[in-house]
């Protein structure tokens, strides 16, 4: 989709700091860090959000948590541990609308979130 912020910077038409890239799933550092580690993990095939996600996209989600462990592995956060989160529409102040799951980490951190 020539006009989805995700899409365009998975095909590269964006500049984007790459942490990780695999046949199904690209993840780069979010653009406005929450905390130490903020990596997005996304599919390259448009999907909307998680309230979309179907059947046929197991693959890519599957592929989506194997991503999410590598990067989460070579960030050094696998022993500490991490987080992940999925937001979905404007309660969760979801802002883009490519699937995307968000990796946390670095410190400790509050839950359940505000
Ligand atoms: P969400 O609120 O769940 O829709 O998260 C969208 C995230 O995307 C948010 O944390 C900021 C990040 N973001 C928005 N635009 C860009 C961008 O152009 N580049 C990068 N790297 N991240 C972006």
């Amino acid at each position: 989709m020539s006009d989805c912020l995700f899409c365009r910077i998975v095909a590269g038409d964006l500049p984007s700091d790459e942490v990780a890239s695999t046949e199904r799933t690209y993840a780069f550092r979010d653009i406005k860090p929450a905390l130490p580690v903020h990596v997005l993990v996304v599919p390259r095939e448009h999907i909307v959000s998680a309230d979309t996600v179907a059947p046929e996209h197991a693959e890519i989600l599957a592929e989506m948590m194997s991503t999410a462990q590598q990067v989460a592995r070579a960030e050094g956060l696998s022993e500490r541990g991490y987080r992940l989160v999925l937001n979905v529409g404007d309660d969760a102040q979801n802002s883009v609308a490519h699937l995307h799951m968000h990796l946390v980490g670095g410190r400790p951190m509050e839950w359940p979130p505000g």
